[in-house]
């Protein structure tokens, strides 16, 4: 074989690897919701598929971030109603196996996002992505109390309706 051709073959198979590699990151399940959801079947979102539902923004600093950012992220009151929710609870299920239990009402009453963008790009987990609870501390100062801090989940990975 003429090196010519073994380096057009080398350089293929790295151009598929990459393609697949991308292919792989966009089917990833990054959410799961299950429990009190239409037919008691578990709903899978990818990346795309939850963003897809409509994003909200919600600017504000928290225990986490001392100067005012941008997060971006579909309501989940939203997102609960695309699954057929019908529980009184979500409890919420991070990467890092953290669980917290939040009252259904703190999605409506307070317009709670799932975030999945900072100011504009996905976040990783190294900086509590994919996905963050996030409450609009600054437009609502009461909720800077230890109990919603604890249910500002970051890292979520699952959440289960109760
Ligand atoms: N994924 C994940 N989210 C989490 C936690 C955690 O350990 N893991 N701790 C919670 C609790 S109990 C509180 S009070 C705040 C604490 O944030 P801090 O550990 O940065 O102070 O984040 C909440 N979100
Ligand atoms: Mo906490």
């Amino acid at each position: 074989m003429s090196l010519f051709l073994k380096a057009l073959i080398v350089g293929a198979t790295l151009m598929l690897g990459g393609i697949s590699a991308q292919a792989a990151e966009s089917d990833k399940v990054v959410l799961t919701v299950s429990g009190k959801v239409t037919n008691g079947e578990a709903v899978d979102f990818t990346f795309a598929e939850l963003e897809a539902l409509g994003m909200s923004a919600i600017t504000t600093s928290s225990p986490w971030e001392t100067d005012p950012v941008t997060f971006e992220g579909v309501p989940i009151a939203a997102l609960l109603l695309s699954v057929g929710a019908t529980g009184e609870t979500a409890a919420i299920l991070a990467l890092n196996k953290y669980r917290t239990e939040v009252p259904i009402t703190d999605f409506t009453d307070h317009g709670v996002i799932l975030a999945s963008r900072k100011n504009g790009e996905p976040m990783p987990i190294s900086d509590k992505g994919p996905l963050f609870v996030v409450y609009p501390f600054d437009d609502k100062p009461e909720l800077n109390t230890e109990i919603y801090h604890s249910r500002s989940a970051w890292q979520v990975r699952s959440i289960i309706i109760e």
